[in-house]
């Protein structure tokens, strides 16, 4: 059931899929879309219907960053301040995926600019189609890569490679960026949604409490010594270890069964 303008929300099979729907502006980001878009993130993380997200958009982009239609510096008056929109928009929007303790799996169908590009890759899982770019367009525009884009592309990539793609703006394809480990897998442009839909699907009838404390650990890895993150272990461990899903899954192994994952 379709119940937004801006991003289609359906729920089904315990997905709640979110499609970036401006396909004739590349589905770039104007606050409805801001809005509709962080309203789906938090029944996610609110609904225990919903135990994956999967995050794509309409048409032939992902997303193309910021509406520069609202950008406009020929209307006149003052530059407008881009840090209230990252401070109201796009900085809760990470915050928010990142946050969230489900999987969020992003199908990045075609083109993805600017904070476009970055709010794809704050997504825990990224399928891209062959044809798919990663732009970090800010440059273009004598701004700085956002939506965590400086972050995510340090880390995942290192100083060389990020500082080479914020500063030249250059297209990276599908291919190059899971070969970088930037995404997890390039796919066929018509298996695209298939294969991601099918990922979603099998992350939502997992043990839910068991993946959300796994990205939890995965993040933290990135800022923790050994030692601190030894510890995270132990305590994350521990909660798992009280959830209903691991004594399912004790049990279907001791029985020989496929667990009955209930997300519990
Ligand atoms: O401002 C703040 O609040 C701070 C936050 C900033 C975050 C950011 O994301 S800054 C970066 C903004 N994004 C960009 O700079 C990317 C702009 N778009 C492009 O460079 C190109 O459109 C693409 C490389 C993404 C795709 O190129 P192409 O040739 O496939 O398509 P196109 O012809 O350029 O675009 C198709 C239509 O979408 C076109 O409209 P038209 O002429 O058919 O009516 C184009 O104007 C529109 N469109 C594309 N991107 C945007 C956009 N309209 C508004 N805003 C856009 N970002």
């Amino acid at each position: 059931m379709s119940d937004t303008q801006s991003v289609e929300t359906t729920l089904e099979h315990g997905v709640l899929r979110l499609v970036l729907n401006r396909p004739d502006k590349l589905n770039a980001f104007n606050e409805a879309m801001h809005e509709e878009l962080r309203a789906g993130v938090d029944r996610a993380a609110s609904d225990p219907a919903v135990r994956a997200v999967l995050l794509t958009g309409a048409g032939r982009a992902f997303s193309a960053g910021q509406d520069l239609g609202a950008r406009d510096p020929r209307a006149g008056g003052p530059p407008p301040d881009l840090g209230e929109t990252l401070g109201r928009y796009y900085n809760p929007l990470i915050r928010a995926i990142r946050g969230l303790d489900k999987p969020v799996v992003a199908a990045v169908n075609g083109v993805a600019a600017g904070a476009g590009a970055n709010v794809a890759l704050a997504c825990d899982i990224v399928l891209a189609a062959e044809s798919a770019r990663f732009i970090q367009a800010f440059s273009r525009l004598g701004l700085v890569p956002d939506a965590g884009g400086s972050w995510t592309l340090t880390h995942l990539l290192g100083e060389a490679r990020a500082k080479a793609l914020a500063m030249t703006a250059e297209p990276l394809g599908a291919a190059q960026a899971a070969e970088w480990g930037l995404i997890w897998r390039a796919v066929p442009d018509d298996a695209l949604m298939a294969e991601a839909t099918a990922l979603a699907e099998r992350l939502a009838a997992g043990p839910t409490v068991g993946l959300g404390l796994t990205k939890a650990a995965i993040q933290a890895a990135s800022d923790n010594d050994l030692d601190t993150q030894l510890e995270l272990e132990r305590e994350l461990q521990r909660r798992a270890g009280h959830s209903a899903d691991y004594a399912e899954g004790v049990a279907a192994f001791l029985e020989k069964r496929p667990a009955a994952f209930t997300g519990k």
